[in-house]
C-alpha cells in the first residue's frame, strides 16, 4: 500500500511536469485584455448603438459612431472567470459628452449567474479622456458579468461616448512555461491532487506504524 502511494504521489508531480506547467504565483497577472483590434471575443457581446469602429489612427474602439439617440440602452458586456483570482482590478480608458444629469454611462458587475447588478463607475457630462480604474476584490474565486452600459432619456442627446483598452488582473498562479503568459492553467486540480496524494500517504504510514 505504501509503495502505491508514492508511485501516486509521484505520478501526480509527474503529470504536472509534463503538462510543462511551471506555475508561478503572480500579483498583478494579467486575467484577460481587450483592445477590440480583433473584434470581440467568446463571452463578450454588443447591444443597442454600441458600435465597433476604427478611428482615423486605425484604432479600434467600442462607443457611439455620430450622436447618440434617446431612450436607449447600449451595453458591451464580458462574462470572466475568476474562479483562481484574488485581487482583481478592472481598467478601460473612455471619453465622451452625455447630456449631464439624463444620460449615463455606467459599468456593472454582478456574479454570474443569479446575482443583481452592482454599479461600480456612473458618470455623465463631461467624460474626460482618462484610464478609470475599480477594484472586483469582493468577486474573487466567482463568475462575473461585467457590463459597461449607457443609457439616454427622452430629449437632448450629444455625442456620447468611446471606451478601449480593458485589463483585468489580480494575483494568481500562471504558467510561467506558456509561449502566451496571459493563458493560464487550472491549477486547482493539480494542486489538490497533489495535496490529497500527500495527506493520505502521511496518515497511512502512521498509522502502519507499530506502536
Ligand atoms: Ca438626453
Amino acid at each position: 500500500m505504501r509503495n502505491k502511494l508514492i508511485i501516486g504521489l509521484i505520478a501526480t508531480i509527474g503529470f504536472i511536469g509534463n503538462a510543462n506547467a511551471e506555475l508561478v504565483y503572480q500579483q498583478g497577472a494579467e486575467i484577460f485584455t481587450q483592445d477590440f483590434q480583433n473584434g470581440l471575443g467568446a463571452g463578450e457581446s454588443l447591444s443597442g448603438q454600441f458600435k465597433l469602429f476604427t478611428d482615423a489612427n486605425g484604432n479600434t474602439q467600442v462607443g457611439h459612431v455620430g450622436s447618440y439617440i434617446n431612450n436607449t440602452v447600449d451595453s458591451y458586456s464580458l462574462k470572466v472567470d475568476l474562479t483562481n483570482w484574488s485581487n482583481v482590478t478592472v481598467s478601460f480608458t473612455a471619453s465622451g459628452y452625455t447630456e449631464a444629469g439624463y444620460d449615463f454611462f455606467k459599468l456593472m458587475v454582478r456574479e454570474f449567474p443569479q446575482s443583481g447588478w452592482s454599479v461600480k463607475y456612473n458618470n455623465s457630462g463631461v467624460i474626460s479622456n482618462a484610464t478609470y480604474k475599480f477594484n472586483l476584490f469582493e468577486y474573487s474565486g466567482k463568475v462575473i458579468d461585467l457590463a459597461w452600459v449607457f443609457t439616454s432619456d427622452y430629449s437632448k442627446t450629444f455625442g456620447g461616448v468611446k471606451f478601449d483598452n480593458i485589463v483585468i488582473k489580480g494575483d494568481g498562479y500562471i504558467d510561467n512555461g506558456a509561449t502566451n503568459p496571459s493563458i493560464k492553467v487550472p491549477v486547482t486540480l493539480p494542486l489538490l491532487g497533489l495535496m490529497g496524494f500527500g495527506l493520505l500517504g502521511f496518515s497511512r504510514r502512521r498509522a502502519a506504524v507499530p506502536c
